[in-house]
Order: structure tokens, then C-alpha cells, then sequence
């Protein structure tokens, strides 16, 4: 997925394009930037500002435009009129999310945007946003009014939207102790989105927002579904937070460990010769569990699966804790018996398949759905729970395959497990290369 960045520099790493560039590449989303402008900036003070010129904007923003196929947009730092007229002239014709940032201020003090460009922000910007998030003191400075109830709240998103934005998302309202709330108002309703506060003063957190958002929004999600993607995701980034310079921390979303090898070994997975022909109807997930897994929300899996397409596999969704249910269960119930077990991915079922995997030298085993008792195959997702367990019923060792050659209007299934997704990938890649 390609997502343009139109922000400016921040030599801190901690905001603008920087940040975003990090935050997109974590969500396995390529990001493009369009630099507005060169700040000279650190964690405790606010220096110059370069903004680009004119030439050099509809430069950037055409070669990008005009080769890639990009999926959402991001606007944070515009600067200047004239660069806000060339953002429009470039955007006005997309139907692409297209999320606003309105930036105006730094936490350490710097202007963003001159005062002579407010109008022409919100004349030609605003009405192109899908969704402006700004903070409170953002609101108040775009609709001009004061913001100390509810009512005054709504009364303000309300002037936004008449300029053009049809949603709006005010986000780290402090309404309750402990809490934050992001109010998000669409045509038709309005919503708080509660969250956990951590008090803290940093930099990079409303860029961390916005960026999970277009992220979410490109991938087709509604805007309550991206708001509640973009307050964890800032509730993450704010959490590990670091002390990079004297001053204050730098927003930081840490690489969760289990989605990092399993995002690597999908990718091994991919490029395995022909596996396209390898992924079932129902698809293919694969997933790896924290160690004694309780719940299949302790586990790693895809969202929307590996899918096929064409030739290729795509990987359609997002790496999740409970991610995945059917894949997931089997591994919740193999770990009950065999606690180094934690990952397994579903392929098609082929006899040639099977026979291969045990020339291979592994331990294939399989259970008969026909014989499934009928109280079993009343509850939807226990099948599989009720098919390992009788294989592990029989199994001194773990085993490294299970199948099922399906039943009526039930798809055969292989099931390859390991200690963890390399291991999978290995054992996979011992008969298809
Ligand atoms: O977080 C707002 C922001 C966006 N873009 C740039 C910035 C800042 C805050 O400092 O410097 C370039």
C-alpha cells in the first residue's frame, strides 16, 4: 500500500515527515513524501523554517501522482498560500482518503502555518479532507470559538464542517481523570472514543495519529473502526515514548517481537515458487503465539489472511492479536499438550501433498471429520479443537502436519505447525521451493 506524506522536516525524527515515514513503514505501508518544508527544530527548542517553493512542490507532487498508484493522503505542516493552492490543485481530483492533520503549532512553540494562510486553509484544504483530526487548541483556533462544555464542543466541529470537512475527530479531549476521549463526528452522528491517558508532554503523537488513520481508512475502514486504530496506536507510540535529546520524549510505537518474525516469515512465505496454488477457498492464515497462550487473543495472526490473486498471494489485512480464529484454535489446543508449539499455517489439502511431507521425514497425522460427533459439528469453530485433540489423543510427539480430508460442504485442510514461523517456513520448504 502507498500512502503520500505532505508534511514538513523535522530533523528530531519526531514529527512531521520523519515520523510518518517510520510509522507507515511499521504498518507495512510504503510511504511517499512531499516536503512542504525544512524546519530547524529539537526536543527543546524551535528554530527556522525553508518552505519549499512552489516549483519544487508541484515537482514532487506530480512525479508521485503521476507513477504511483497511491491509496490515501496525509496532510500535516502546509506553511504557506501558495503551497496550499498547489496541494490543491494536485489533490482536487482524487477519490482517495484523504486525512488533514492542521497542524499549527510545535510543542516547542513554532508557528506551522503563517497567519496569512489560515483563510486559504480553510478555503482550499479543508474542504478536501475526508477527516481533519485536530487537537482542542486547533479547533478553537479554526472555528474561532471557545471550547468548555459538550455543547461548545459540538457547536465548534460544527463550523468545520461547514467549511467543508465532512468528518471530523478532536482528539485528547480530557473529560474524565485517567482518560482520553476523541470525538468524532461524521454527517450522521457523533461518538466518544474513550482511551487510556498517560500525562505526559511529547512530540510526534497527533502525526501518529493522523498516520494510523489514513493508514486504516486506505485499507477501507470506516472512520469510527480507524479512530479506535489511531487512539491504540497513539496510546502505543505515547507508551514508549523516549528520551532521545534533552528535552522532551519522542513518541515511539515499539515492534511487537511475534508480529515482527511472523511479518517476516510471510514475507519468505510469498515468495515460495508457485504457492499460489497451495492457498484453500476458505485462504491461508498463519500465526504465532505468545508463550502458554490463553486465548486466541494472545496470538499473532492475519486479519484479512493471505489471499490469493492471480499468480501471486497478498497479504489482506493487518498482523493482529486474534487476527485469526480457525488456524489460531488449533495452535491453542496443540500448545495445551506441546508448550513449544506456537505458529501453524492452513494450506489446501493434496494427497501428493501429504505424501510428500512424509517422505520428508515429518510426523503427519490426520483426523476423519466424518467421524466427528454431531454435537460437535453443531458448534460453530470446535471442529478443529475436537480434531487436534483426538490426533494429540494418539501422539506421543508433537506432530509437524495434521490434516483432515474434510467432510460435506467442508473444505480438506493441511495444517503445518512449528515452534515458531521460520520453522513453519522450513518445513514448508521442504517440499515446495
Ligand atoms: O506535530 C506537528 C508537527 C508537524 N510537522 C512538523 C512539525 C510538527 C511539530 O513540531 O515540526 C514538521
Amino acid at each position: 500500500m502507498n500512502i503520500v506524506s505532505i508534511g514538513g522536516s523535522d530533523p528530531s525524527g519526531g514529527a512531521g515527515i520523519q515520523s510518518d515515514v517510520k510509522d507507515l513503514q511499521l504498518l507495512d505501508a510504503h510511504a511517499l513524501t512531499v516536503v512542504t518544508a525544512i524546519t530547524g527544530q529539537n526536543t527543546s527548542k524551535f528554530g527556522l523554517i525553508q518552505p519549499s517553493s512552489k516549483k519544487i512542490m508541484k515537482d514532487q507532487l506530480d512525479m508521485i501522482f503521476s507513477d504511483f498508484k497511491v491509496e490515501g493522503v496525509k496532510i500535516g505542516m502546509v506553511y504557506s498560500s501558495e503551497i496550499i493552492k498547489t496541494i490543491h490543485n494536485s489533490l482536487k481530483k482524487l477519490s482517495i482518503p484523504i486525512v488533514l492533520d492542521p497542524v499549527i503549532k510545535s510543542t516547542t512553540g513554532g508557528m506551522l502555518i503563517k497567519n496569512s494562510a489560515i483563510n486559504d486553509f480553510k478555503k482550499y484544504l479543508i474542504p478536501l479532507a475526508t477527516v481533519i483530526t485536530p487537537n482542542k487548541f486547533e479547533v478553537e483556533f479554526l472555528s474561532k470559538s471557545k471550547i468548555n462544555s459538550k455543547k461548545s464542543l459540538k457547536n465548534s466541529v460544527e463550523i468545520i464542517q461547514k467549511l467543508g470537512s465532512k468528518n471530523v475527530i478532536v482528539t485528547g479531549l480530557s473529560l474524565e481523570k485517567g482518560k482520553i476521549a476523541d470525538f468524532v463526528k461524521t454527517e450522521k452522528n457523533h461518538e466518544f472514543i474513550i482511551g487510556r491517558k498517560i500525562s505526559t508532554k511529547n512530540h510526534g503523537s497527533g502525526g501518529n495519529y493522523s498516520a494510523a488513520m489514513v493508514f486504516s481508512l486506505a485499507q477501507g475502514k470506516s472512520i469510527t473502526e480507524s479512530a479506535k486504530f489511531a487512539q491504540k496506536f497513539t496510546f502505543e507510540s505515547i507508551k514508549g515514548a523516549q528520551k532521545r535529546g534533552k528535552g522532551i520524549t519522542i513518541t515511539h510505537k515499539k515492534i511487537d517481537k511475534l508480529q515482527n518474525l511472523l511479518s517476516k516469515s510471510i514475507t519468505n512465505f510469498i515468495e515460495i515458487k508457485d504457492i499460489s496454488d497451495r492457498i484453500p477457498e476458505c485462504q491461508t492464515n498463519f500465526v504465532f503465539a505468545k508463550e502458554l497462550p490463553k486465548s486466541v487473543n494472545d496470538i499473532v495472526g492475519i486479519s484479512g489472511r493471505l489471499v490469493k490473486s492471480g499468480n501471486s498471494v497478498i497479504k489482506a489485512g493487518n498482523l493482529e492479536y486474534g487476527g485469526s480464529t480457525h488456524v489460531a484454535t488449533a495452535v491453542l489446543e496443540i500448545n495445551k499438550k506441546f508448550k513449544n508449539i506456537r505458529s501453524a499455517i492452513n494450506l489446501k489439502y493434496s494427497s501428493s501433498v501429504i505424501s510428500k511431507l512424509e517422505k520428508s521425514g515429518l510426523v503427519v497425522k490426520s483426523y476423519d471429520r466424518l467421524k466427528e460427533p454431531k454435537r460437535i459439528k453443531n458448534k460453530e469453530g470446535s471442529s478443529i479443537q475436537w480434531g487436534i485433540s483426538d490426533v494429540l489423543s494418539k501422539s506421543k510427539t508433537p506432530p509437524d502436519v495434521i490434516y483432515h480430508k474434510g467432510d460435506i460442504g467442508k473444505e480438506p485442510m493441511i495444517l503445518i505447525f512449528g515452534e515458531d514461523p521460520q520453522a513453519v517456513i522450513k518445513k514448508i520448504s521442504k517440499v515446495f521451493s
